[in-house]
């Protein structure tokens, strides 16, 4: 094994390491003096989306909890998959990284594992987190890499005109695609059922799971805080409309509710059966419908990491040595 460390250590005489100790003190103070506003976070690309979508709201509140958490935006990335929503990170001041339909979860889940320090969210659409992208939800939950997960959920394919998605009600009917395109699901509707994506997810074994919605602005944010505060991997069902091909404002303003003041967050199982309940009321519930801390697995490959080199660094070098 790799002597990598100590040789280190050595070459570093101890005024050095005091100076070096200073300054990344000096580096610290500076970091935590410099309070940041939403502009802040801000990239220089305005958002291309269409006028009333409700991804706007999903970024001003994004920002909004970075803003309120402080975060230095060279300390965040934000991973994408392909969608409307997916054009979300071009629009934030910090590190975006927008991969393939899908493809969130395992991209964002390599960025945790190679830096755990960074502020990793994942976000994308219903499609890309529950179509072709489903497999990896229930892998990215028992993983529990502290990453917060926002799938905003406007229950159609926006960026591709207005097809069905794993969440659109089943018989729906009324998806306008364009002047020039028939109406999706002009007999019947829909014929497939609805994935209750919320009930999945706290089925999964999830430690964080909540709703807000697009239009509630101030309480979006605070939910998306409580994931990004939550060590673990927190999963934020943003109800997102999409007026342009699958308009549900109307509806959702109506049918949304705060779960009640006395909910106990600790409860998987009722946390499911309200998941559940809901789809028959015709009720959507906002705030945080269970939390629980497990340990991540960042914390655990510590433990491997200790036990596979004790007080040696993991590195690169230390391993390709056990191959030479
Ligand atoms: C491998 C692959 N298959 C299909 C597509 C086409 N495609 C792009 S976005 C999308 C669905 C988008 O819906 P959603 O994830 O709900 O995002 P939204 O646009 O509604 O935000 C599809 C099917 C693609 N880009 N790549
Ligand atoms: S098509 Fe729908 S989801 Fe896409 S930007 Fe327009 S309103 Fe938003
Ligand atoms: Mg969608």
């Amino acid at each position: 094994m790799a002597e990598v460390p100590a040789a280190d250590t050595a070459k570093t005489g101890a005024p050095e390491r005091a100076e070096e100790a200073g300054q990344a003190e000096q580096a610290n103070q500076t970091k935590q003096a410099t309070k940041r506003t939403l502009k802040d976070y801000r990239s220089e690309v305005k958002p291309t989306w269409c006028p009333g979508c409700g991804d706007f709201g999903v970024l001003a509140a994004l920002q909004r909890a970075l803003a309120e958490r402080n975060l230095d935006p060279r300390d965040v990335v934000i991973v994408s998959g392909i969608g409307c929503s997916g054009r979300l990170p071009e629009f934030v001041n910090a590190y975006g990284l927008h991969v393939v339909h899908g493809r969130a979860l395992p991209a964002a889940q390599g960025v945790k594992a190679a830096n755990p320090d960074l502020t990793v969210i994942a976000v994308g659409g219903d499609g890309d987190g529950f179509a072709i992208g489903g497999g990896h939800v229930p892998h990215a939950v028992r993983r529990n890499q502290d990453i917060t997960y926002i799938v905003m959920d406007n229950q159609v394919y926006g960026l591709t005109k207005g097809q069905p998605s794993p969440s659109t009600p089943t018989g729906m009917q009324a998806l306008r695609r364009s002047v020039s395109m028939p109406k999706m699901a002009p007999y019947e509707g829909v014929l497939e059922g609805q994935l209750n994506i919320l009930a999945m997810v706290i089925v999964y074994g999830c430690s964080f799971v909540a709703r807000t919605f697009s239009s509630q602005a101030t309480e979006m944010a605070k939910t998306i805080g409580l994931g990004l505060d939550h060590p673990g991997f927190a999963f934020v069902h943003a109800m997102s409309p999409c007026p342009t091909f699958y308009n549900t404002y109307d509806p959702w303003k109506e049918s949304f509710l705060p779960l009640p003041e006395d909910w106990d967050t600790g409860d998987r199982i009722k946390a499911i059966d309200k998941a559940m309940e809901e789809v028959g009321e015709g009720v959507f519930h906002s705030g945080v419908f269970f939390q629980e801390q497990y340990r991540t697995y960042t914390d655990k490959l510590q433990d491997v990491y200790a036990k596979a080199y004790g007080d040696e660094q993991a590195t690169i070098d230390a391993l390709m040595d056990q191959y030479a």
